[in-house]
Parts: C-alpha cells; sequence; structure tokens
C-alpha cells in the first residue's frame, strides 16, 4: 500500500485567500489512519487536485454530503481509472449506499470508526480485491477518546493559515426528529457527549482561537445535560480563545445563567434553528418550536440579554406556508434584533420523513443533486407553483441580504462588545450573513 489520500470536494474554493472551514471530517478519519501508512489530505477548496499522481497501491477516501455527491462520482471515476481504490462516505453514502455503490469500491456507512480502520487493513492486504462492497458502521460509538486529532494531521492542515474557520465536535445527536432533517439517521437520537478534558486537549494542540461546533443541536445540552454543560463552561472560560459559535434551539433561553456562563466560555453566538414563524408548521418542527414570532422575539431578547448573539436559520416552503407567510417573515426579520439570518428552502433529503411523503405524493422533481444545497427548489410545493415559490424566495433573500441590511446586522451585533473588543469581532460581525449571501447566490447556478 502507498498512501492514503482523503479528498473534501469543491464547494466555496478561496475567500480572501482562505477556504471558510477546515477539513474536520478527513482529519479525524486521517488520524485514524496507522501512523506508518502515508495518509494525505486533498482539500478541493484550496487547489486542483492532482488527481494524475494516483495510482495503483492509493487508497482514495472521499467525503460527501449530498449535494457534493455529484462532484464525488466524478472524482472517483477519474482515480479508479488511474488504478487507485475508492471508498466514499459521509452524509450521502449512509443515507443511499445503493446510489454510491454504483461509482465507488467500497461504501462506507455511518460514523466510520471502526470500519475505516477495517478497509485499510483489508487494502493494505489484498489491494482493491480486498475492498468489500459495503462498510456498515451502524454502532453510535462512545466518543470517549475516539478519532483523537494526531499532530500528523494538525501539522499536515496548517488550519490557521488555509482555513478562516476550524470546526470542532463537542456533542453529537439530536433526538428531535424534525421532518425534514437528517440528524437523527446520520448521528443517532442519543446526544452522545465527548469528555471536557479531550475537548480542551484538542483546542490547545490543534492551537485554534476561533471555531464552529459541528454539533447538530448543542443548545438541547443545556436541558438534557446542563452539569455536563457547566464543566465545559469552566473549563472554556480559562483558554485564550478569540470566540466560537455553535447550532441551538430556543429553548436554551430558559437557561439563563448558563448562557451567563457560555459568555465567559467566550461563546460568541448561537444558531438557532426556529425554522418557521408561521404556527401552522409546528407538527414539522420536533417540539422545539411553536412556530410562533413572538415566542422567537422573546427568546432573542433573553438570549442577547447575556452578551450572546443569535443567528436565526429559517426554512421556507412547508405545505402550510403561503406568500403571506413570506411577508411575515420579511417583517419578522426586519424588527428582531437576530445578528445575522439563514433563509433557506425545505429540501427533501434522502430518508427524511418529509422526501417519504413527497414520493407518496409524486411531488419530486427530477434534478441533479447539486441542486440539494437548501437553495433550490427540487420539489413541488403545495401552495405556489415550482416557479412562484423560486420567486418568493429570491424576493425574501433579496431583501434580506442587501449590502444595507448586512451592514445594520453586523453593526447591532458589533454593539454588543465593549469598545477593546471591536477590531476583534468586526469580521464575525459581519462574516456570517455574507456568507449567507453567497449560499443564496448559489441559487443561480
Ligand atoms: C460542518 C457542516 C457544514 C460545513 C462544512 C461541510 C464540509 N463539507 O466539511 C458547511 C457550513 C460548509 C456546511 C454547509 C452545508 N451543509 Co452542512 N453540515 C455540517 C455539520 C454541522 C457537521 C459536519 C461535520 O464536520 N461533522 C463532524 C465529523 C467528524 O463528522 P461527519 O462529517 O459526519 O463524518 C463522519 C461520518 O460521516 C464518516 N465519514 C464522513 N466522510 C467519510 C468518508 C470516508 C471515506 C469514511 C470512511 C467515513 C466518512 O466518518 C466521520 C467520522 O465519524 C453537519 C451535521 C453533522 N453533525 O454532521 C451538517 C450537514 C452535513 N450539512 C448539511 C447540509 C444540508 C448543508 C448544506 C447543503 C445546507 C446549508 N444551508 O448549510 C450546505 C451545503 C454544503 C455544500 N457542500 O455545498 C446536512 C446534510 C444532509 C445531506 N443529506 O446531505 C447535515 C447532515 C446537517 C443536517 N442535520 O441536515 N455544512
Ligand atoms: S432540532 Fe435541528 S438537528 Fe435536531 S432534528 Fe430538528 S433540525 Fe435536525
Amino acid at each position: 500500500m502507498r498512501r492514503v489520500v482523503l479528498i473534501r470536494p469543491k464547494r466555496d474554493g478561496r475567500i480572501f485567500g482562505k477556504a471558510p472551514g477546515s477539513p474536520y471530517t478527513l482529519m479525524r478519519l486521517a488520524s485514524l489512519v496507522p501512523e506508518e501508512i502515508p495518509v494525505e489530505i486533498w482539500d478541493e477548496n484550496l487547489y486542483d487536485l492532482p488527481l494524475d499522481t494516483l495510482r495503483e497501491g492509493d487508497l482514495v477516501g472521499i467525503s460527501a454530503m449530498t449535494t457534493d455527491i455529484d462532484r464525488a462520482e466524478v472524482i472517483a471515476r477519474r482515480a479508479m481509472q488511474q488504478g487507485a481504490g475508492v471508498a466514499i462516505g459521509g452524509v450521502h453514502a449512509t443515507l443511499l449506499p445503493e446510489h454510491v455503490q454504483t461509482f465507488a469500491h467500497s461504501t462506507m456507512v455511518g460514523e466510520g470508526y471502526f470500519t475505516w480502520q477495517q478497509l485499510i487493513q483489508d487494502f493494505a492486504a489484498e489491494g482493491i480485491k480486498g475492498m468489500k462492497p459495503v462498510y456498515r458502521d451502524e454502532e453510535w460509538a462512545n466518543l470517549d477518546g475516539i478519532a483523537t486529532i494526531t499532530d500528523r494531521v494538525i501539522q499536515m492542515v496548517d488550519e490557521n493559515k488555509n482555513y478562516w474557520t476550524p470546526y470542532l465536535e463537542i456533542t453529537r445527536g439530536c433526538p428531535r426528529n424534525c421532518s425534514f432533517c437528517t440528524a437523527i439517521r446520520v448521528s443517532g437520537r442519543r446526544m452522545r457527549l465527548r469528555p471536557v478534558e479531550e475537548v480542551v486537549d484538542e483546542i490547545q494542540r490543534r492551537g485554534i482561537k476561533r471555531f464552529f461546533l459541528t454539533d447538530d443541536n448543542f443548545g438541547l445540552n443545556f436541558t438534557t445535560a446542563p452539569d455536563y454543560c457547566a464543566e465545559l463552561f469552566e473549563a472554556l472560560s480559562k483558554l485564550d480563545l478569540q470566540g466560537w459559535t455553535c447550532q441551538s434551539e430556543m429553548s436554551i433561553a430558559k437557561h439563563p445563567e448558563l448562557l451567563e456562563m457560555s459568555r465567559a466560555a467566550h461563546l460568541d453566538k448561537h444558531f438557532i434553528g426556529f425554522e418557521s414563524v408561521n404556527p401552522d408548521n409546528r407538527r414539522e418542527l420536533g417540539g422545539k418550536s411553536k412556530g410562533l414570532a413572538s415566542g422567537a422575539e422573546e427568546a432573542i431578547r433573553i438570549i442577547r440579554g447575556t452578551g450572546v448573539g443569535v443567528v436565526g436559520l429559517f426554512v421556507m416552503g412547508f405545505d402550510e406556508d403561503t406568500p403571506a407567510t413570506f411577508q411575515a417573515m420579511w417583517d419578522f426579520i426586519r424588527t428582531s434584533e437576530l445578528d445575522s439570518v439563514s433563509i433557506t428552502i425545505l429540501t427533501p433529503f434522502p430518508e427524511t420523513p418529509f422526501r417519504k411523503q413527497l414520493e407518496q405524493e409524486n411531488r419530486l422533481l427530477d434534478m441533479p443533486w447539486k441542486y440539494y444545497d437548501t437553495a433550490h427548489v427540487t420539489f413541488v410545493p403545495k401552495n405556489f407553483t415550482v416557479d412562484e415559490l423560486r420567486e418568493a424566495y429570491d424576493w425574501l433573500c433579496r431583501k434580506t441580504y442587501s449590502p444595507w441590511q448586512i451592514a445594520r446586522r453586523g453593526l447591532r451585533s458589533l454593539w454588543r462588545y465593549p469598545l477593546s473588543q471591536v477590531g476583534k469581532k468586526a469580521f464575525g460581525s459581519f462574516s456570517t450573513d455574507y456568507g449567507y449571501r453567497r449560499t443564496y447566490a448559489y441559487r443561480n447556478t
């Protein structure tokens, strides 16, 4: 065996010289490769991949979510032509293995903590012949001591030089099962927690000062594991961090003490899945929100009152939505005190209850997977034509991501900090909305 090459297909490329987020998934997987086997991480956001250097004896592992899978297929076919062994894993392979099997030697279903090492052994022993068509890692592994990022990987990636935002996993899982979300199938229903000392050790060894949590719903831990959160915040408050952000739900507003502690732990912003301001959609939201604008406004006020910022995540195009929902959404965005806003179009990802419903009702549009980026309409909506929903979404995004609105929210966000921190916080106060403006722009590609 010559080497292991782990690949992330391109999405954003470089923005002002760096790629937006570090290849965290690949860093964890590379750390599971035995020290005696050379391993490389290729991130197509940073450069054109040197695919012509691949040959027999190379084991290629590609990570892809649904929207990247078409690009992953192109890379996989080329790597196979060059004689390399190809394995594809990640969200899409986990949800639709029968699709991925058509263009990879091995399809890696699940978290890969055990099967990835098994595959490496099989490949080292017998090359492509030894690779099984499917490896299933269906056990929800305990996160203690698993795939600890090694120093060899930390040096290889050079996160501070190449990436704007490092990622970090602290917890994994979400029991909510919202009708449009894959978390329960990809990360599991049970919330799993990494030991606090391992989290601290990883931050220190990686030398990162800012990070975005990969946790599906970190905020739920405020309710289900308050002691763990307190221990974590206590430990992080002692580190020299610039700030970090996480995905959450509005129930954190019921825990002002933990919010205060999180602020001291340098937690800067919660990305909160409010999802909708139409109460008729509450059934779709897994019990985390009632879809009431007044409830969301109150939660935002309480959370921001503790000095922590709020990014509102909203989904448009539910069956109960009408043109009036778009107007209500815009009114809410205009008048609420959000620091940034993400508006996406409901997307029927494989294996979600929403997709199953659409299949039964014959409402799926036949579109390439690359349009599953939450900025395109991929199904026939109920109260709109496809064009009407697209236009309504365009209308809302143009208003929400106008330079004026971005500046207004960015300045409001910056206002939260004491004057001494303004320089340090300026980038983060505007970059989130700028990133969403770019995501929305994919709509036109
Ligand atoms: C960080 C993140 C991002 C980042 C970067 C993603 C990247 N490519 O690195 C950003 C912000 C760019 C992003 C964007 C989007 N994301 Co995103 N994102 C995540 C998030 C929160 C964490 C991923 C992560 O790093 N996890 C930690 C690592 C350690 O775990 P992992 O990636 O799952 O990998 C493990 C296994 O899957 C497996 N594995 C993965 N790859 C491979 C490969 C091999 C060879 C093997 C053996 C194993 C293996 O092993 C790993 C270790 O256990 C996940 C939710 C989640 N918790 O996973 C959503 C998630 C992946 N994103 C999702 C979506 C929908 C999007 C967007 C389309 C929508 C949007 N509006 O944000 C965009 C589009 C991205 C694009 N490519 O165009 C969905 C994907 C659904 C789907 N069917 O594809 C997820 C699952 C969220 C959700 N709950 O619905 N995302
Ligand atoms: S609460 Fe968030 S992560 Fe959990 S199922 Fe709902 S959308 Fe997914």
